[in-house]
Parts: C-alpha cells; sequence; structure tokens
C-alpha cells in the first residue's frame, strides 16, 4: 500500500508534515489506525534505530523521526480511543527516572485507555516516589517503561519503594519498553511484563482477574 510507505518514508526522514498528512490519507482511504500503526508508523520507528545503531542517524535525527511518529499518533489517538466508558481501573503510568523515551509509553497509555482503564501519565523521567504517590492515591496498576539498559534498575528501585511504603500487595506492577524481558520482570518482583501496547491491555485485565 502506498501510502503506508509514504508514512514510513515520512517519519524516517522526520517530516512532520508529511507523516501527518499520510495518516490522514491512509484514514480517508479507509485503512484501520491498527494497520497504520502497526505496518507503518512502528516499523518506521525500528528503521530510525537500526540507523542510529550504524551510525547513519545521530540524536537529532532520531528525535525529528520521534516528532513525525507523534503527529501521526496524535492523529490516530482519538480512533483508538473509546469515550464515555467507566474505568475498569486506574493505571499510572510513566517512563521512569532518567529515562525520556516516551513514544512507546504514550502508545501503551493510548491502548489502554481504549481498553477502558482511566489513565494517570507520570510522564518521564518518572522517580520511583512519583510511581509511589499515585499508587497511594488510588490506582491499582503501577506501569513503567524503559528503553535504555541504563535505566532499567529503576524499575527494581520502584518495586522496592512500593514495598517499603506499605504499597506492594495493594498495586500490580507492569514493565515493559524495548530492553525489558519477562525475566527481568521475575527478577524485580513485578507481576508482568508485555512486549507491545496490544499485549499490554490483555495483561492490565489480566492482573486484575478481568478476562
Ligand atoms: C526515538 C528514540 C529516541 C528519542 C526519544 C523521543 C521520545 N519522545 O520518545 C530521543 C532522540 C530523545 C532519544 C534519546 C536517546 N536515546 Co533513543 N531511541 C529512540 C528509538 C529510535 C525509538 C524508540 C521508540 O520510540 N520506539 C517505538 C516505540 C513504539 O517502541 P517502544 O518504545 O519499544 O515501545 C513498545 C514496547 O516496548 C512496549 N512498551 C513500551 N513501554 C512499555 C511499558 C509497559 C508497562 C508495557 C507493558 C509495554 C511497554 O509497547 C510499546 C508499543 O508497542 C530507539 C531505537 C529502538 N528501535 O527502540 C532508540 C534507543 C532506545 N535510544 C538509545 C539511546 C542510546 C539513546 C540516548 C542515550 C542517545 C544519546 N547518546 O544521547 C538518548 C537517551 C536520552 C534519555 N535520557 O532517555 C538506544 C538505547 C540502547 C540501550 N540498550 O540502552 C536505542 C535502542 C537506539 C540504539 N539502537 O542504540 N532516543
Amino acid at each position: 500500500m502506498a501510502v503506508l510507505d509514504e508514512i514510513k518514508e515520512a517519519v524516517i526522514n522526520g517530516n512532520k508534515a508529511a507523516a501527518a498528512s499520510g495518516v490522514q490519507q491512509a484514514l480517508d482511504e479507509g485503512l484501520t489506525p491498527g494497520v497504520i500503526l502497526n505496518d507503518a508508523l512502528i516499523p518506521a520507528m525500528t528503521e530510525v534505530g537500526l540507523r542510529f545503531e550504524n551510525g547513519e542517524y545521530f540524536v537529532p535525527e532520531m528525535l525529528i523521526a520521534a516528532r513525525a511518529m507523534q503527529a501521526g499518533l496524535d492523529l490516530l489517538k482519538p480512533l483508538l480511543v473509546q469515550s464515555g466508558i467507566q474505568p475498569i481501573a486506574t493505571v499510572a503510568i510513566g517512563t521512569v527516572k532518567g529515562d525520556l523515551h516516551d513514544i512507546g509509553k504514550n502508545l501503551v497509555a493510548i491502548m489502554l485507555e481504549g481498553a477502558g482503564f482511566a489513565i494517570r501519565d507520570l510522564g518521564v523521567n518518572a522517580a520511583p516516589e512519583k510511581f509511589v504517590q499515585a499508587a497511594a492515591e488510588g490506582a491499582q496498576i503501577v506501569a513503567m517503561s524503559a528503553l535504555l539498559t541504563t535505566t532499567m534498575p529503576s524499575m527494581k528501585v520502584t518495586v522496592e519503594a512500593l514495598k517499603a511504603a506499605g504499597l506492594r500487595e495493594r498495586v500490580k506492577v507492569m514493565i515493559g519498553g524495548a530492553p525489558v524481558t519477562q525475566a527481568y520482570a521475575d527478577e524485580i518482583g513485578a507481576d508482568g511484563y508485555s512486549p507491545d501496547a496490544s499485549s499490554a491491555t490483555r495483561l492490565a485485565k489480566s492482573l486484575l482477574g478481568a478476562v
């Protein structure tokens, strides 16, 4: 599908306007948000990551590609999120301390919202205390994202901080992000891991016994 290739190119080249107009065109042509996301936007960011690894791209290129991706996501968000439903539970989601990557976290938040969860977005660079505070204020699930191997340990610190605050039994902890694995989730005592945004919604529901 030509338009999907155009969107991919636009994101890879960091062309925000072309990414947004491509997504709009794809929607006008009747493509579903899921297809646009999984067959254009996400593969584009994967390619950007490869180019960074190969030394073809540097941080500025990654950043403008991320902005182009976000412009496309902004158009998809209202279509991915249903409204007017009673929330299943509140999820406090954030990218852990020291980490500024938020595209995956935002995507997981959008999908969870679409699946009927209320979202408390703690943003990026979220310190363990922020997650603890959100849990103390009633969030039933704490969801942490990390894209850097160097920031993953903050997930463990947060789990420990929840324990120290006496909240660990009251909340479910789920984690994700490209370098995160099920083995790491087991190691730090998180309740669950999932590799992508759609399985994250299934995971959240299963953690609450809602499926
Ligand atoms: C875009 C990008 C950036 C942008 C981020 C902009 C933004 N607003 O997010 C900018 C330019 C800021 C950036 C900066 C850096 N980056 Co960067 N970045 C990327 C890149 C290319 C894409 C990440 C992305 O958005 N992917 C698309 C989304 C959709 O995927 P995702 O995040 O994995 O999320 C999915 C799943 O993981 C999962 N998921 C995510 N979170 C959660 C949470 C839960 C609870 C669950 C269940 C699931 C889940 O669901 C999501 C949707 O399916 C990756 C390469 C890559 N392929 O991952 C490098 C990458 C992550 N960056 C990297 C590096 C090294 C850096 C810098 C250190 C570079 C530098 N020298 O300054 C800095 C660090 C800044 C910081 N302190 O955070 C490395 C990390 C290496 C490592 N293993 O630690 C990578 C892997 C590039 C590479 N190949 O080397 N980066």
